[in-house]
C-alpha cells in the first residue's frame, strides 16, 4: 500500500530562505562552485541520475566491488537476529534507498513492520522501487520521501507515531567527511526519535590493492560511472565535456583513510558548462568522491560523538564490511 500522504513528500524542495528552488538550479550552482575552486571537485550525490544509478547497479555486479556483495551476504545471515530486536508496528526508514534491494532481505525477515519510508534524491528510482515494493508487500504502508537525506526533511505522517528503525546500508556513510558523518548521525537521531535503532553499513580498512581494485574494476564500469558525471553535466547543464579527454583515477589516501576517485584531464582544455567557462590544465584533477574506510573502533568512536552507541556489530567474511546496530545514548546526567 502506498501511503496517502506520500505525494506531499515531493513538494517541499526549498532553499534556506524558504524560496522554491529546482534540483537543476542546485546542480548548476554546485557545478559552478566546484569547477571554479582551486582544487576542482564535484559532490558524489550527482552520480545518481538514471544512467548513474544503472551503472552503480552494474558496479555491484563486478568481481572487484565487494562492498555490496559482502554486505548483502552478511545481512542475509543476520536478518533474523536483527528482526528479533524490532518492536511490533515499527517503521523502517531507509536513507538513500535507491533500488531497495537489500531492503527486501529485511522486509522478508521482519514481518512486524507496519511502514516503510524510503528516502532518496532520485524521484524516478524511488517511485519505481516503491511501486514494486507495494505490489510485493501489500500489508506494508509505503511512504516514499524524495529528499537529499543530508538536508532537512520531515517524516511522512504515516511514520510519526511508530517506533523507528533507521537503515543506512551500503557504506554510503563513507561518502561524508568526519564532520558530515557526525552531523548526519545526529540528524538521524533527531528524526528517528528516542526509541530508535539505526542499522549502518560500514566498509572496513583492508589492503590497499583490494580497496583500489574495488574502485577501478577491470571492465571499466566504475570509470564509466565516474565519467557519467561529465555526461550528466552535458545533458542537463548544456556542457561540452569530452569524457575521453579525462582519465578515471582511484587511489587509497591512507592518511585520511579513504579511497578517492578523480577525473584527470589528459590535456590542457577549455570546457563550457552551466553558462560558464572552465580551464583544465593537463594532469589537473577533478575530485569526484571520497569513500571513507574504518576500523570497528574508529566507527564506534564517530557514532559516540553523534550520541549513538553500538549495541551490536556484525562483520562479514572477507573482503570484510561491518553492520553496526546503533542505539541512542541516554543522557544520564539530565533530569528524567
Ligand atoms: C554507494 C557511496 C557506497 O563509495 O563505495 C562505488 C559509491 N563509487 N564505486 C562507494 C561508489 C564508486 C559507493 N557508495
Amino acid at each position: 500500500m502506498l501511503a496517502a500522504d506520500s505525494r506531499h513528500a515531493t513538494a517541499g524542495i526549498t532553499d534556506a530562505q524558504g524560496a522554491p528552488t529546482s534540483a537543476r538550479d542546485s546542480f548548476a550552482a554546485d557545478v559552478i562552485s566546484g569547477l571554479s575552486a582551486r582544487h576542482k571537485r564535484l559532490p558524489p550525490k550527482y552520480f545518481y541520475d538514471a544512467s548513474g544509478s544503472r551503472l552503480f547497479s552494474e558496479i555491484c555486479r563486478t568481481d572487484e566491488y565487494y562492498v555490496a556483495r559482502s554486505e548483502t551476504l552478511l545481512l542475509r545471515n543476520i536478518a533474523a537476529e536483527v528482526a528479533a530486536g524490532i518492536p511490533n508496528g515499527a517503521a523502517l526508514v531507509e536513507f538513500g534507498s535507491g533500488e531497495s534491494v537489500k531492503t527486501r532481505l529485511l522486509l522478508d525477515a521482519v514481518p512486524q513492520l507496519s511502514t516503510y519510508v524510503p528516502i532518496d534524491i532520485s524521484a524516478a528510482a524511488l517511485y519505481e522501487a516503491s511501486g514494486r515494493l507495494a505490489r510485493d508487500y501489500p500489508q506494508l504502508s509505503i511512504a516514499p520521501v524524495v529528499a537529499d537525506f543530508t538536508g532537512h526533511f520531515r517524516l511522512p505522517t504515516a511514520a510519526v507515531r511508530c517506533a523507528k528503525i533507521g537503515f543506512f546500508p551500503g557504506s554510503t556513510i563513507g561518502n561524508f567527511d568526519r564532520h558530515g558523518a557526525v552531523q548526519f548521525l545526529r540528524s538521524a537521531r533527531r528524526i528517528l526519535g528516542a526509541q530508535a535503532a539505526l542499522l549502518v553499513g560500514v566498509d572496513l580498512i583492508k589492503d590497499a590493492s583490494t580497496l583500489i581494485a574495488a574502485y577501478d574494476d577491470s571492465r571499466g564500469v566504475t570509470a564509466q560511472f565516474n565519467k557519467n558525471l561529465l555526461l550528466r553535466i552535458n545533458r542537463e547543464l548544456g556542457g561540452d565535456f569530452d569524457p575521453d579527454a579525462f582519465d578515471h583515477l582511484a587511489l587509497w589516501n591512507a592518511a585520511d583513510s579513504r579511497v578517492e576517485m578523480h577525473l584527470v584531464s589528459r590535456k590542457d582544455q577549455i570546457v563550457n558548462a552551466a553558462g560558464h567557462t572552465f580551464a583544465f590544465r593537463s594532469g589537473e584533477h577533478l575530485h569526484t568522491e571520497n569513500s571513507h574506510k574504518f576500523t570497528v573502533d574508529m566507527f564506534a568512536q564517530l557514532a559516540a560523538e553523534a550520541g549513538w552507541s553500538a549495541s551490536k556489530i556484525w562483520i562479514s567474511d572477507a573482503p570484510q564490511v561491518a553492520l553496526f546496530r546503533l542505539a541512542p545514548v541516554v543522557a544520564t546526567n539530565s533530569p528524567q
